[in-house]
């Protein structure tokens, strides 16, 4: 690709760091997934990057290392409050999740949410403008916006600027959930337009695409459809494209055989000596099925007194929207629920079988426990792809390790992964606690055999693809192939 890339995300790709040397604050590129997948493309192509920063005035216009342009949309507290915590978190996150927690309408939030996608609306108009005028570029740019956050700015951008020469997508980071749901929303027809006003909209799965494909025909009367692309009354054509997320799979795998992995294995190998890991790395989110894993590792030890002492459970819940109430009673529960398990399992002198952090850890940390896990526990109520499980079979691969994947129907993942995962209803918490046993049990050649395979379906369709599928998509859906 030749055309500068635009990219309209809730975040922008940098953040604030403590120069070791002298104090100073500096900044730096994120380690986030999206800043990793693009880098490779703006190294080339260079373009601007737009997000929210909650000290807007000051974000630099560059920094080092990362050749995009960032324009920092500034909101006030209220405006996050609305948007942000409000519209985007709990109304449209619980809806699209297929209600696992009850969404709230509050028409102020709607409010907000429409004035924030018309600033980052507004930004975007001008840094297409710049990037126009700029003699670096002969071509005119690629505008990319993500996820549930900015859903209404194409259209709004299509509104403010001119954009007849400017190809537009969006990506939808979280599912799409059947046209039922997505109906009770009252601004619904709002919402498809904003994201119809894109010439690619792009989803993780073919069943999100098509429940999207769907919610259009069922809301928009004149609508058709004609192979990958809906056709709009007024003779427009949108491509609506199914193209899995992933990750790095070459850093991921040196990541997971570095020395300070190895460093960090060796440590974590002796205190857990004796034991069978099992293991849950997630966001703190309701969607995550936290509580139900919690109950079937309960129902297992209660019903397997052999196993106890002898298989440690280890939970790395990431702090998430802790402004949010939902979140913050989840916390209270989840930690009830271990501190339930704890009491009724640990032998005095003898260690606890739930490990729980609420904190992150450090990338070799993470890779270390992926390498040492012997069951893999990615069972979320409902997610959109599920980074974690592929993050967890690539470090396992190069490692040559033979542990389990155990995983939720209900993540996009497993469209992925096929048969070599051990599938779950995590909804199902007595049918889980037997799994979770039947995936300890595996014979070790087939946990090998399955995690190479996995491994390999992993490093075929990597984040590299998904971001050269996707730009693809969105050149030809703006060209009309
Ligand atoms: C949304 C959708 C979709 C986790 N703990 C630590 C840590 N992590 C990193 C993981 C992984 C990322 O966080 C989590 O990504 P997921 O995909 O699992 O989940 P969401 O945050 O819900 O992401 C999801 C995704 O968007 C992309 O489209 O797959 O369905 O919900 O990369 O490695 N990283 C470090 N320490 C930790 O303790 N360093």
């Amino acid at each position: 690709m030749t055309r500068p890339l635009v990219v309209v995300a809730n975040r922008l790709p940098v953040s604030r760091a403590t120069d070791p040397a002298d104090g100073r604050l500096t900044w730096q590129a994120s380690a986030g997934g999206l800043v990793t997948a693009l880098r490779p493309v703006v190294d080339e192509v260079g373009g601007a990057w737009i997000g929210y920063d909650d000290d807007a005035a000051g974000v630099p216009d560059r920094v080092d290392g990362l050749n995009v342009d960032l324009h920092a949309v500034g909101l006030s507290r209220a405006q996050v409050r609305g948007y942000y915590h409000g519209f985007s978190n709990r109304t449209v996150w619980p809806l699209f999740h297929d209600l696992v927690a009850d969404p709230v309408v509050d028409r102020r939030w709607w409010h907000t949410y429409q004035d924030v996608n018309r600033a980052f609306a507004e930004v975007t108009a001008g840094a297409l403008e710049r990037a126009r005028q700029s003699e670096d570029h002969d071509e005119q740019p690629l505008v990319w916006i993500q996820d549930y956050h900015l859903m209404l700015v194409p259209e709004m951008l299509r509104n403010m600027a001119s954009t007849a020469d400017t190809p537009v997508g969006f990506f939808l980071h979280i599912p799409f959930p059947p046209p039922e749901l997505v109906a009770r929303l009252p601004w619904r027809d709002q919402l498809l337009q904003g994201m119809l006003a894109a010439d690619a909209v792009g989803f993780h799965t073919v069943r999100y695409r098509d429940n999207f494909v769907r919610a259009v025909q069922q809301l928009f009367p004149g609508v058709t459809t004609l192979g990958d692309s809906i056709a709009l009354p007024d003779g427009r054509h949108v491509r609506c494209v199914a193209h899995p997320i992933s990750i790095d799979a070459d850093a991921f795998a040196e990541l997971a055989t570095s020395a300070a992995t190895e460093a960090e294995l060796a440590d974590l190998r002796e205190q857990f000596a004796g034991r069978r890991v099992l293991l849950g790395v997630d966001r703190l989110d309701y969607t995550k099925g936290i509580r139900h894993r919690l109950q079937a590792i309960e129902l297992l030890l209660e019903r397997e007194p052999d196993l106890r002492g002898k298989v440690a459970f280890v939970q790395i819940a990431v702090p998430s929207r802790d402004d949010v109430k939902e979140y913050r009673d989840l916390r209270t529960e989840v930690e009830t629920e271990v501190g339930r398990i704890n009491g009724r399992f640990t032998e005095p002198g003898h260690d606890v079988p739930v490990h729980y952090f609420y904190r992150g850890v450090s990338r070799e940390q993470l890779a270390a426990y992926y390498r040492l896990a012997d069951v893999m526990c990615v069972t979320p109520l409902k997610d959109g792809m599920n980074l974690v499980a592929k993050e967890f079979v690539t470090c396992q691969a190069a490692g040559d390790e033979a542990g389990a994947l155990l995983l939720s129907e209900f993540a996009g993942a497993i469209l992925e992964f096929g048969e070599q995962a051990v599938r779950c209803n995590p909804f199902d918490v007595e049918g889980l606690s037997y799994l979770l046993a039947s995936a300890l049990e595996l014979p070790e050649t087939e946990r090998r055999r399955r995690i190479q395979a996995m491994a390999e379906a992993v490093r075929e369709r990597d984040v590299y693809r998904w971001v050269a599928d996707e730009l693809a998509a969105i050149e030809r859906g703006h060209g009309g192939i």
